[in-house]
């Protein structure tokens, strides 16, 4: 809807808000990019749109980003989020640059199987909660986040 007639409503919602299409969850917004690809291209797509891959803090934004992949494809379809440990083996870190403080991995994960897997997926078990770290050429869709 045009800008004015969302301003009639609740003022706030203008300087607060999210673009079309992207979802405010507390100080941010969040897109689901429905579209499947390796993590490095998911990182730059998301900065195409001023974004970084999503990042979370707690296991309220983790569940709401496992709801926001239901939501859009109808089942929880694997998808990147933005940790990664490809600098150093096992040190972790989000590509917003936020501090990595909260991460409740599937059991035995992270395994770094193969040596190869340094970056973070939601939806590997579907709709347990189990975040891997999984091989960052294998195509998946991702989810975007960026400051409301
Ligand atoms: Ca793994």
């Amino acid at each position: 809807a045009p800008l004015f007639f969302s301003c009639l409503g609740f003022v706030l919602l203008c300087f607060t808000g999210c673009p079309g299409g992207w979802t405010q969850y507390g100080t941010r917004c969040f897109y689901f990019y429905n579209y499947q690809t390796e993590w490095v291209d998911a990182e730059r797509n998301c900065i195409a749109l001023g974004a970084n891959l999503a990042s979370f803090h707690s296991h309220s934004e983790y569940i709401f980003l496992k709801n926001l992949v239901r939501a859009a494809r109808g089942s929880w379809d694997r998808t990147w989020v933005g940790g990664y440990d490809a600098v150093k083996e096992g040190v972790w870190l989000w590509s917003d640059g936020s501090n990595f403080n909260y991460c409740q991995w599937g059991s035995g994960e992270p395994n770094n199987q193969g040596g190869a897997e340094h970056c973070m997926e939601i939806n590997l078990k579907g709709s347990s909660e189990y975040v891997n770290d999984e091989g960052c050429s294998r195509r998946s869709f991702f989810i975007c986040a960026k400051n409301a």
